[in-house]
């Protein structure tokens, strides 16, 4: 059997704990936030849970298990498949009409019950749980938790004389979460602050304004798009991932009033022509004032790469303001881009990506001195002398079936600090493609003032 540590690796890759900025029900602000719901919705992983929670246990104990409604359910519901211990369901509010029976299922008065709990945090709705279960007649002595927030609620279930048996509590995740880079230091000690019952302060950020970075900018394009943004009163860059050339004009002009850039990945088009295509391109460019970024994500060596920017079907330097660029290759292999601004991949959106925070480390110090690079493409906050641009952003969806994870404007802009909001399917894919555009310009805007 794989290490718990694994096990945890694998749970959370399902998206069980996200880390920001999250009000909790009780008001307080949490720098995490736990839901471990999705673990349902992978029945491999269930059943290994159910193991893991039944190897933990002195099964001879218990007649019956119970989840405590509605999270820990499909837990319990795993735990009586795998162990043969009969199930019962207690109901969130007793039914109005026929039984009225709070529990369903066939107990007797007298039997001792395993109660099944996703996450515990002050122990509140495990408190009431447990009421409910003995005022019909059942003992509970074990409590059995998926992951132990460290709030106070297992210590006042022990000292009431209930055994609780976790899997996971949040200092032993943390530390897993920090040794694979998944989490950075600053986060691991807000984790602990909260932890360890201090009211954390989260920093109200406080960034500069595109006028005040406009002062301090040197790249003639990073000057270029902060002086559109002020102008028209916009951070959104849409992303135009079309496949024909029609249809990536036609979406250029409708949003073209609301946007800063629009960014193509112009090799995805099946019927690429400079003239039919960019000439046009560059045409509405012109008429609505904005960049044209060439999303190409280059990642080889310098002399490739150079190649690859000036020749070819689709001779990027002949077009394009900002090209996006790994930096994977060194400084050296960003030479090349020359009367363009580069925006460097620093973090991808990516579930599972591999910019983890020790390659972002070193990617920084490439980024920081080279004379080409104008920003990045990042999940996270950075200095302010870089321009930042974040992708993976959507009103309406958390993430696609390919990886891609999604955060609102808000978030980002609030939460990293990001200058550029990139939306793709958002917009383009929405049924008014400029109404949507629209709505995330002031949706972005709204939340760029709100940070001042
Ligand atoms: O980390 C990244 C970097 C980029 S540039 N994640 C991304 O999603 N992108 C690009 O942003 C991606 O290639 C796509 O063109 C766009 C996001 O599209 P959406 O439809 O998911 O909003």
């Amino acid at each position: 059997m794989e290490s718990k540590k694994e096990f945890f690796l694998e749970c959370y890759k399902l998206g069980i704990i996200k880390f920001g900025r999250f009000t909790l029900k009780s008001g307080i602000e949490s720098p995490f936030y736990v839901d471990l719901r999705p673990l349902a919705s992978d029945p491999k992983t269930l059943k290994k849970l159910a193991n893991y929670l039944l190897e933990m246990l002195p099964l001879d104990n218990f007649d019956i298990i119970c989840g405590v409604p509605y999270a820990a359910l499909p837990m319990a519901t795993a735990m009586s498949l795998e162990s043969f211990i009969p199930l019962i369901i207690k109901r969130k509010e007793a039914k109005a009409y026929g039984t009225k029976k709070l529990i369903e299922g066939i107990f007797e008065k007298g039997q001792n019950c395993l109660l099944v709990e996703d996450v515990i945090t002050s122990g509140k709705s495990l408190v009431e749980t447990i009421d409910e279960v003995e005022n019909e007649g059942i003992k509970v002595s074990d409590i059995v938790v998926v992951l132990d927030r460290q709030q106070g609620g297992k210590e006042k279930l022990e000292a009431k004389g209930y055994k609780v048996h976790s899997l996971f509590n949040i200092s032993e995740v943390v530390e897993i979460l920090r040794e694979v880079n998944y989490i950075d230091e600053d986060e691991v000690a807000r984790i602990k602050d909260f932890v360890n019952g201090n009211q954390v302060i989260f920093e109200e950020k406080k960034r500069l304004s595109y006028e005040q970075k406009l002062e301090t900018a040197e790249h003639s394009f990073a000057k270029k798009i902060l002086e559109i943004a002020i102008e028209k009163r916009s951070n959104l860059i849409a992303s135009a991932d079309f496949i024909t050339t029609k249809e990536l004009l036609d979406f250029a002009d409708f949003v073209g009033p609301h946007i800063v850039a629009l960014k193509t990945h112009i090799d995805i088009l099946n019927d690429f022509d400079a003239d039919e295509t960019i000439l046009p391109l560059k045409d509405l460019a012109t008429k609505h004032n904005f960049l044209l970024m060439e999303d190409r994500k280059f990642a080889d060596i310098g002399n490739t790469q150079e190649l690859q920017f000036s020749y070819g079907t689709y001779k990027i330097s002949n077009w394009a303001d900002l090209v996006t660029s790994h930096v994977i290759g060194g400084s050296k292999s960003l030479d090349c881009f020359m009367n363009v601004g580069v925006v460097a991949i620093l973090g991808m959106s990516s579930k599972g990506t591999l910019t983890d925070s020790h390659y972002r480390e070193e990617a920084m110090k490439v980024i920081q001195s080279h004379p080409n690079i104008i920003g990045c493409v990042a999940q996270n906050e950075i200095s302010d002398e870089l321009l930042l641009f974040t992708p993976g952003v959507n009103l309406g969806e958390t993430g696609d079936d390919k990886g891609q994870q999604y955060n609102s404007p808000e978030h980002v802009i609030k939460n990293y600090g990001t200058d550029f909001i990139i939306v793709g399917r958002g917009i383009y894919k929405s049924e008014e493609p400029e109404q949507e555009a629209l709505r995330y310009k002031n949706e972005g805007w709204k939340a760029y003032l709100e940070t001042l």
